[in-house]
Protein backbone atom coordinates (compact mmCIF):
# COMPACT_ATOMS: atom_id res chain seq x y z
CA UNK A 1 0.00 0.00 0.00
CA UNK A 2 2.88 2.28 0.64
CA UNK A 3 6.42 2.29 0.86
CA UNK A 4 8.22 0.85 3.70
CA UNK A 5 5.58 -0.31 6.01
CA UNK A 6 3.77 -3.64 5.60
CA UNK A 7 -0.30 -3.82 5.72
CA UNK A 8 -2.51 -6.60 6.41
CA UNK A 9 -4.51 -7.60 3.87
CA UNK A 10 -6.94 -10.28 2.35
CA UNK A 11 -7.50 -11.81 -0.92
CA UNK A 12 -9.18 -14.81 -3.08
CA UNK A 13 -6.93 -17.86 -3.43
CA UNK A 14 -3.76 -15.38 -2.94
CA UNK A 15 -2.86 -12.42 -0.49
CA UNK A 16 -4.76 -9.24 -2.06
CA UNK A 17 -7.54 -9.45 -4.57
CA UNK A 18 -8.52 -12.49 -6.54
CA UNK A 19 -8.18 -14.48 -9.33
CA UNK A 20 -10.49 -13.50 -12.78
CA UNK A 21 -12.80 -15.62 -13.71
CA UNK A 22 -13.85 -16.93 -16.60
CA UNK A 23 -17.54 -17.92 -17.27
CA UNK A 24 -19.20 -18.91 -20.33
CA UNK A 25 -23.29 -18.48 -21.52
CA UNK A 26 -24.91 -21.51 -21.22
CA UNK A 27 -22.59 -23.31 -18.90
CA UNK A 28 -22.91 -24.48 -14.93
CA UNK A 29 -20.95 -23.17 -12.59
CA UNK A 30 -19.58 -24.50 -9.46
CA UNK A 31 -17.49 -22.45 -6.80
CA UNK A 32 -16.08 -24.40 -3.67
CA UNK A 33 -15.61 -21.79 -1.32
CA UNK A 34 -13.62 -21.83 2.17
CA UNK A 35 -13.71 -18.95 4.62
CA UNK A 36 -10.39 -18.82 6.36
CA UNK A 37 -10.86 -15.65 7.45
CA UNK A 38 -11.74 -14.86 11.53
CA UNK A 39 -15.16 -13.38 10.63
CA UNK A 40 -18.36 -14.35 8.49
CA UNK A 41 -18.45 -13.55 5.18
CA UNK A 42 -20.61 -14.04 2.01
CA UNK A 43 -19.31 -13.91 -2.14
CA UNK A 44 -21.97 -11.89 -4.12
CA UNK A 45 -21.51 -12.20 -7.75
CA UNK A 46 -22.19 -8.67 -8.82
CA UNK A 47 -24.21 -7.75 -11.71
CA UNK A 48 -25.05 -11.97 -12.37
CA UNK A 49 -28.26 -13.07 -13.27
CA UNK A 50 -28.79 -15.96 -10.91
CA UNK A 51 -31.18 -17.50 -8.31
CA UNK A 52 -31.97 -15.45 -5.13
CA UNK A 53 -30.22 -18.42 -3.08
CA UNK A 54 -26.93 -18.14 -4.99
CA UNK A 55 -26.27 -14.81 -5.15
CA UNK A 56 -23.87 -14.08 -1.95
CA UNK A 57 -25.99 -11.85 0.05
CA UNK A 58 -26.32 -11.69 3.78
CA UNK A 59 -28.87 -14.20 4.09
CA UNK A 60 -25.66 -16.55 2.20
CA UNK A 61 -22.99 -15.30 4.60
CA UNK A 62 -21.15 -18.44 6.43
CA UNK A 63 -18.84 -18.37 9.25
CA UNK A 64 -15.22 -18.60 9.83
CA UNK A 65 -14.23 -22.37 9.17
CA UNK A 66 -17.16 -22.82 6.73
CA UNK A 67 -17.18 -23.47 3.46
CA UNK A 68 -20.00 -22.65 0.68
CA UNK A 69 -20.64 -24.31 -2.76
CA UNK A 70 -22.85 -22.03 -4.90
CA UNK A 71 -23.50 -23.61 -8.51
CA UNK A 72 -26.00 -22.12 -11.14
CA UNK A 73 -26.33 -21.74 -14.62
CA UNK A 74 -24.60 -18.82 -16.37
CA UNK A 75 -27.59 -16.83 -18.11
CA UNK A 76 -25.59 -13.91 -18.78
CA UNK A 77 -24.77 -12.68 -21.80
CA UNK A 78 -20.70 -11.04 -22.38
CA UNK A 79 -19.79 -8.63 -19.89
CA UNK A 80 -17.86 -7.72 -16.76
CA UNK A 81 -18.78 -8.61 -12.82
CA UNK A 82 -17.17 -8.91 -10.10
CA UNK A 83 -17.43 -10.82 -6.88
CA UNK A 84 -16.53 -9.20 -3.53
CA UNK A 85 -18.17 -9.81 0.59
CA UNK A 86 -21.81 -8.99 1.13
CA UNK A 87 -22.27 -10.12 4.76
CA UNK A 88 -24.27 -7.17 6.95
CA UNK A 89 -21.86 -4.81 7.99
CA UNK A 90 -18.35 -6.13 7.11
CA UNK A 91 -18.75 -5.62 3.79
CA UNK A 92 -16.17 -2.25 3.54
CA UNK A 93 -14.18 -3.66 5.56
CA UNK A 94 -13.38 -7.02 3.72
CA UNK A 95 -13.47 -5.54 0.34
CA UNK A 96 -11.07 -2.81 0.84
CA UNK A 97 -8.56 -5.38 2.61
CA UNK A 98 -8.77 -6.93 -1.07
CA UNK A 99 -11.11 -9.20 -1.25
CA UNK A 100 -12.80 -8.48 -4.63
CA UNK A 101 -11.94 -10.06 -8.11
CA UNK A 102 -13.29 -9.87 -11.72
CA UNK A 103 -15.46 -12.01 -13.59
CA UNK A 104 -15.57 -12.07 -17.41
CA UNK A 105 -18.60 -13.61 -19.09
CA UNK A 106 -17.74 -15.36 -22.81
CA UNK A 107 -20.51 -15.78 -24.82
CA UNK A 108 -20.33 -16.66 -28.63
CA UNK A 109 -22.48 -13.63 -30.12
CA UNK A 110 -20.48 -11.94 -33.36
CA UNK A 111 -19.27 -8.90 -30.97
CA UNK A 112 -17.47 -11.37 -29.10
CA UNK A 113 -15.58 -12.88 -32.08
CA UNK A 114 -14.55 -9.62 -33.44
CA UNK A 115 -13.24 -8.34 -30.51
CA UNK A 116 -9.80 -8.85 -28.67
CA UNK A 117 -10.34 -11.94 -25.71
CA UNK A 118 -7.12 -12.82 -25.25
CA UNK A 119 -6.60 -12.29 -21.28
CA UNK A 120 -3.31 -10.98 -20.53
CA UNK A 121 -2.07 -10.35 -24.19
CA UNK A 122 -4.89 -7.93 -25.55
CA UNK A 123 -7.79 -8.15 -23.27
CA UNK A 124 -6.49 -6.11 -19.97
CA UNK A 125 -8.07 -6.12 -16.76
CA UNK A 126 -7.85 -2.91 -14.71
CA UNK A 127 -8.66 -3.56 -11.10
CA UNK A 128 -8.81 0.43 -10.12
CA UNK A 129 -8.95 1.17 -5.97
CA UNK A 130 -8.76 4.03 -4.21
CA UNK A 131 -7.85 3.06 -0.24
CA UNK A 132 -7.14 4.74 2.76
CA UNK A 133 -4.63 4.19 4.37
CA UNK A 134 -2.52 5.57 7.79
CA UNK A 135 1.03 5.98 8.15
CA UNK A 136 1.78 2.39 9.42
CA UNK A 137 0.35 0.86 6.68
CA UNK A 138 -3.56 0.25 7.99
CA UNK A 139 -6.21 -0.04 5.22
CA UNK A 140 -9.05 2.24 6.91
CA UNK A 141 -13.04 1.46 5.99
CA UNK A 142 -15.02 3.32 8.56
CA UNK A 143 -15.57 6.53 9.94
CA UNK A 144 -13.08 6.68 13.17
CA UNK A 145 -10.77 5.55 10.49
CA UNK A 146 -11.34 7.80 7.76
CA UNK A 147 -10.87 10.70 10.54
CA UNK A 148 -7.31 9.43 11.21
CA UNK A 149 -4.48 12.39 11.07
CA UNK A 150 -1.84 10.23 9.26
CA UNK A 151 -4.74 8.91 6.41
CA UNK A 152 -3.20 8.80 2.33
CA UNK A 153 -5.39 7.70 0.19
CA UNK A 154 -2.95 5.19 -2.28
CA UNK A 155 -4.36 4.80 -6.16
CA UNK A 156 -3.62 1.04 -7.14
CA UNK A 157 -4.13 -0.32 -10.43
CA UNK A 158 -3.91 -4.35 -9.76
CA UNK A 159 -2.89 -4.15 -6.47
CA UNK A 160 -0.33 -1.96 -7.27
CA UNK A 161 0.23 1.40 -6.06
CA UNK A 162 0.36 3.72 -8.87
CA UNK A 163 1.10 7.13 -6.83
CA UNK A 164 4.39 7.90 -8.26
CA UNK A 165 4.80 4.33 -9.86
CA UNK A 166 3.12 4.08 -13.48
CA UNK A 167 2.46 0.74 -14.66
CA UNK A 168 3.68 -0.25 -18.47
CA UNK A 169 2.29 -2.88 -20.41
CA UNK A 170 3.77 -3.58 -23.86
CA UNK A 171 0.83 -4.50 -26.66
CA UNK A 172 1.56 -7.20 -29.02
CA UNK A 173 -1.33 -6.57 -30.71
CA UNK A 174 -2.50 -3.11 -32.06
CA UNK A 175 -6.18 -3.14 -31.10
CA UNK A 176 -6.19 -3.81 -27.05
CA UNK A 177 -9.66 -4.41 -24.66
CA UNK A 178 -9.45 -3.23 -21.26
CA UNK A 179 -11.88 -3.33 -18.89
CA UNK A 180 -12.00 -1.46 -15.56
CA UNK A 181 -13.82 -2.04 -12.61
CA UNK A 182 -14.03 0.70 -9.77
CA UNK A 183 -13.04 -1.43 -6.87
CA UNK A 184 -13.13 1.37 -4.33
CA UNK A 185 -15.18 1.64 -1.15
CA UNK A 186 -16.61 4.87 -2.13
CA UNK A 187 -14.25 7.38 -4.36
CA UNK A 188 -15.47 8.16 -7.93
CA UNK A 189 -12.90 7.57 -10.67
CA UNK A 190 -12.74 8.56 -13.63
CA UNK A 191 -10.59 6.98 -16.78
CA UNK A 192 -9.10 9.09 -19.58
CA UNK A 193 -6.20 9.36 -22.06
CA UNK A 194 -3.36 11.53 -20.90
CA UNK A 195 -2.95 12.91 -24.42
CA UNK A 196 -6.63 14.12 -24.52
CA UNK A 197 -7.63 10.88 -27.04
CA UNK A 198 -10.91 9.75 -27.04
CA UNK A 199 -11.44 5.99 -25.62
CA UNK A 200 -13.90 3.54 -27.95
CA UNK A 201 -16.35 1.71 -25.24
CA UNK A 202 -17.68 -1.19 -26.35
CA UNK A 203 -19.50 -2.16 -23.33
CA UNK A 204 -21.02 -0.49 -20.18
CA UNK A 205 -20.87 -2.75 -16.92
CA UNK A 206 -23.87 -4.96 -18.12
CA UNK A 207 -22.99 -5.73 -21.59
CA UNK A 208 -22.08 -4.54 -25.51
CA UNK A 209 -23.32 -0.83 -26.63
CA UNK A 210 -25.23 -1.34 -29.41
CA UNK A 211 -22.25 0.16 -31.17
CA UNK A 212 -18.92 1.47 -30.12
CA UNK A 213 -18.85 5.09 -28.88
CA UNK A 214 -15.94 7.85 -28.43
CA UNK A 215 -16.04 8.83 -25.27
CA UNK A 216 -13.31 11.49 -23.73
CA UNK A 217 -13.19 9.97 -20.24
CA UNK A 218 -15.56 7.09 -18.37
CA UNK A 219 -16.49 7.99 -15.02
CA UNK A 220 -17.00 5.39 -12.54
CA UNK A 221 -19.11 5.13 -9.69
CA UNK A 222 -18.05 2.63 -6.63
CA UNK A 223 -18.83 -0.79 -7.84
CA UNK A 224 -19.13 0.83 -11.66
CA UNK A 225 -17.15 -1.39 -14.63
CA UNK A 226 -16.93 -0.73 -18.26
CA UNK A 227 -15.03 -1.97 -21.46
CA UNK A 228 -13.16 0.01 -23.66
CA UNK A 229 -10.69 -0.67 -26.83
CA UNK A 230 -7.62 1.67 -28.08
CA UNK A 231 -6.34 0.77 -31.69
CA UNK A 232 -2.63 2.10 -31.11
CA UNK A 233 0.36 3.19 -33.09
CA UNK A 234 2.50 5.39 -30.10
CA UNK A 235 2.39 5.22 -26.59
CA UNK A 236 -0.59 6.31 -24.70
CA UNK A 237 -0.64 6.69 -20.94
CA UNK A 238 -4.06 6.00 -19.01
CA UNK A 239 -4.76 8.12 -16.19
CA UNK A 240 -7.66 8.29 -13.23
CA UNK A 241 -8.86 10.93 -11.98
CA UNK A 242 -9.92 10.37 -8.16
CA UNK A 243 -12.95 12.55 -7.13
CA UNK A 244 -13.86 11.63 -3.43
CA UNK A 245 -17.33 9.97 -2.65
CA UNK A 246 -17.68 10.16 0.88
CA UNK A 247 -16.45 11.98 4.08
CA UNK A 248 -12.80 11.96 3.23
CA UNK A 249 -11.88 9.98 0.18
CA UNK A 250 -8.64 10.62 -2.69
CA UNK A 251 -8.34 13.57 -5.08
CA UNK A 252 -6.03 14.04 -8.39
CA UNK A 253 -5.02 12.91 -11.18
CA UNK A 254 -2.92 9.70 -11.43
CA UNK A 255 -1.31 8.25 -14.13
CA UNK A 256 -1.77 4.52 -13.88
CA UNK A 257 -0.76 2.72 -16.72
CA UNK A 258 1.46 3.22 -20.20
CA UNK A 259 0.69 1.63 -23.01
CA UNK A 260 3.44 0.99 -25.55
CA UNK A 261 2.32 -0.55 -28.76
CA UNK A 262 4.62 -3.14 -30.28
CA UNK A 263 2.50 -4.72 -33.16
CA UNK A 264 2.64 -4.64 -36.89
CA UNK A 265 -1.19 -6.42 -37.23
CA UNK A 266 -3.89 -4.23 -38.70
CA UNK A 267 -7.44 -5.06 -37.24
CA UNK A 268 -10.52 -5.03 -38.90
CA UNK A 269 -12.58 -2.03 -38.28
CA UNK A 270 -15.44 -2.25 -35.29
CA UNK A 271 -18.86 -4.13 -36.14
CA UNK A 272 -21.06 -1.26 -36.76
CA UNK A 273 -23.35 -3.18 -34.56
CA UNK A 274 -22.51 -5.08 -31.21
CA UNK A 275 -25.75 -5.34 -29.60
CA UNK A 276 -29.30 -4.79 -29.99
CA UNK A 277 -31.21 -3.57 -27.02
CA UNK A 278 -34.80 -2.58 -27.04
CA UNK A 279 -35.53 0.18 -25.19
CA UNK A 280 -38.30 -0.18 -22.73
CA UNK A 281 -41.74 1.60 -23.47
CA UNK A 282 -42.14 2.05 -19.35
CA UNK A 283 -46.21 3.22 -19.79
CA UNK A 284 -47.51 -0.10 -18.92
CA UNK A 285 -44.70 -0.77 -16.22
CA UNK A 286 -45.33 -0.53 -12.87
CA UNK A 287 -44.03 2.23 -10.62
CA UNK A 288 -42.43 2.30 -7.86
CA UNK A 289 -40.66 4.76 -5.26
CA UNK A 290 -37.33 4.50 -3.81
CA UNK A 291 -35.63 7.06 -1.52
CA UNK A 292 -32.14 7.14 -0.31
CA UNK A 293 -32.36 8.82 3.10
CA UNK A 294 -29.85 9.95 5.94
CA UNK A 295 -30.84 10.05 9.65
CA UNK A 296 -27.54 11.61 11.27
CA UNK A 297 -24.65 9.12 10.76
CA UNK A 298 -27.22 6.25 9.81
CA UNK A 299 -28.40 5.64 6.19
CA UNK A 300 -31.81 4.55 5.20
CA UNK A 301 -33.48 3.17 2.01
CA UNK A 302 -37.25 4.23 2.36
CA UNK A 303 -36.77 5.01 5.78
CA UNK A 304 -35.76 1.99 7.06
CA UNK A 305 -32.41 1.69 8.10
CA UNK A 306 -31.05 -1.69 6.56
CA UNK A 307 -27.99 -2.75 9.09
CA UNK A 308 -30.50 -5.73 9.71
CA UNK A 309 -32.39 -7.73 8.13
CA UNK A 310 -35.47 -7.30 10.27
CA UNK A 311 -35.05 -3.88 9.90
CA UNK A 312 -34.52 -3.01 6.52
CA UNK A 313 -37.11 -2.11 3.98
CA UNK A 314 -38.06 -5.41 1.78
CA UNK A 315 -39.47 -4.35 -2.22
CA UNK A 316 -41.61 -7.48 -2.58
CA UNK A 317 -42.65 -8.08 -6.68
CA UNK A 318 -43.78 -11.06 -8.49
CA UNK A 319 -41.75 -13.06 -11.15
CA UNK A 320 -42.17 -11.53 -14.63
CA UNK A 321 -43.02 -7.70 -13.20
CA UNK A 322 -41.81 -4.77 -15.24
CA UNK A 323 -41.47 -1.83 -13.06
CA UNK A 324 -39.81 1.52 -13.54
CA UNK A 325 -38.32 3.10 -10.46
CA UNK A 326 -37.82 6.68 -9.48
CA UNK A 327 -35.13 6.84 -7.21
CA UNK A 328 -34.53 9.75 -5.26
CA UNK A 329 -31.30 10.81 -3.14
CA UNK A 330 -32.76 13.17 -0.07
CA UNK A 331 -29.50 13.75 1.21
CA UNK A 332 -26.88 16.17 -0.09
CA UNK A 333 -24.63 13.38 -0.41
CA UNK A 334 -22.51 11.31 -3.39
CA UNK A 335 -24.79 8.04 -3.66
CA UNK A 336 -24.30 5.05 -6.07
CA UNK A 337 -27.55 3.08 -6.61
CA UNK A 338 -26.97 -0.97 -7.31
CA UNK A 339 -29.61 -3.55 -7.49
CA UNK A 340 -29.01 -6.88 -7.70
CA UNK A 341 -30.47 -9.96 -9.82
CA UNK A 342 -31.85 -8.40 -13.07
CA UNK A 343 -29.71 -5.49 -15.09
CA UNK A 344 -31.66 -2.07 -15.70
CA UNK A 345 -32.13 0.81 -18.10
CA UNK A 346 -31.89 4.25 -17.26
CA UNK A 347 -34.92 6.04 -18.42
CA UNK A 348 -34.20 9.70 -16.39
CA UNK A 349 -30.87 11.05 -14.97
CA UNK A 350 -31.95 14.01 -13.05
CA UNK A 351 -34.80 14.54 -15.30
CA UNK A 352 -32.95 14.19 -18.25
CA UNK A 353 -33.00 11.72 -21.01
CA UNK A 354 -30.09 9.44 -21.19
CA UNK A 355 -27.89 9.65 -24.17
CA UNK A 356 -24.80 7.87 -25.35
CA UNK A 357 -23.43 5.24 -23.09
CA UNK A 358 -26.37 5.95 -21.32
CA UNK A 359 -28.23 3.54 -23.27
CA UNK A 360 -26.42 0.86 -22.83
CA UNK A 361 -27.86 -2.08 -19.26
CA UNK A 362 -26.72 -1.10 -15.75
CA UNK A 363 -26.56 -2.37 -12.57
CA UNK A 364 -24.81 0.66 -10.56
CA UNK A 365 -25.46 4.06 -11.22
CA UNK A 366 -24.55 7.27 -10.03
CA UNK A 367 -27.43 9.35 -7.83
CA UNK A 368 -25.67 13.01 -7.10
CA UNK A 369 -26.38 14.25 -3.63
CA UNK A 370 -30.43 15.94 -4.12
CA UNK A 371 -30.91 14.27 -7.54
CA UNK A 372 -32.66 11.28 -8.83
CA UNK A 373 -33.00 8.65 -11.29
CA UNK A 374 -35.14 6.26 -13.19
CA UNK A 375 -34.74 2.88 -14.04
CA UNK A 376 -36.88 0.39 -15.40
CA UNK A 377 -36.16 -3.65 -15.06
CA UNK A 378 -38.15 -6.95 -15.59
CA UNK A 379 -37.60 -9.75 -13.03
CA UNK A 380 -37.06 -12.68 -14.78
CA UNK A 381 -36.65 -16.57 -14.75
CA UNK A 382 -35.91 -16.55 -11.03
CA UNK A 383 -38.34 -16.65 -8.04
CA UNK A 384 -38.11 -17.62 -4.23
CA UNK A 385 -40.06 -16.93 -1.10
CA UNK A 386 -37.26 -17.31 1.59
CA UNK A 387 -34.29 -15.44 -0.07
CA UNK A 388 -33.87 -12.10 -0.95
CA UNK A 389 -32.08 -9.84 -3.57
CA UNK A 390 -30.30 -7.05 -2.11
CA UNK A 391 -30.79 -3.16 -3.70
CA UNK A 392 -28.28 -0.87 -2.10
CA UNK A 393 -25.62 2.13 -1.90
CA UNK A 394 -22.39 0.92 -3.52
CA UNK A 395 -20.44 3.49 -1.07
CA UNK A 396 -19.73 0.55 0.74
CA UNK A 397 -19.83 2.31 4.00
CA UNK A 398 -23.33 3.60 3.23
CA UNK A 399 -24.26 0.49 2.97
CA UNK A 400 -22.89 -0.54 6.55
CA UNK A 401 -24.50 2.14 7.70
CA UNK A 402 -27.98 1.12 6.79
CA UNK A 403 -28.38 1.96 2.59
CA UNK A 404 -30.24 -0.97 2.57
CA UNK A 405 -33.19 -3.00 1.02
CA UNK A 406 -34.22 -6.38 0.19
CA UNK A 407 -35.33 -7.07 -2.75
CA UNK A 408 -38.19 -10.46 -2.52
CA UNK A 409 -39.13 -11.83 -6.24
CA UNK A 410 -42.03 -13.90 -5.56
CA UNK A 411 -44.07 -16.57 -7.85
CA UNK A 412 -46.72 -14.56 -7.87
CU1 LIG B 1 -24.42 6.11 -0.54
Amino acid sequence: MLSGVTSDTAGYNGSFLGPTMKWTTGSTVLLNITNDLDADTSVHFHGAHIPADMDGGPQNAFAAGESWSPTFEILDEAKTLWYHPHALGTTAEQVVHGLAGLIIVEDDSDASAALPSEYGVDDIPLVLQCLATDSAGDIKYDLTGYLQNTLSFPVLCNGTNVDDTTLTFTATKTRTRFRVLNASPSDIITVQRGDGGTLTQIATEQGYLTSATEVESIRLVAGGRAEFVMDLSDAVTLQAVITTGWVRGGSGTYDFLTVTPDASDSPDDLPSSLNTIERYDTSSFTAREITLDQDGLEMAINGAVGTTMDSMATIMTALGSKEVWTITNTTMLEHSFHLHDVPFQLIEINGAEPAGVDLGWFDTYEVVGGGSIKIAMEFTDFADDTYMYMLHCHLLQHEDEGMMAGLMVMES
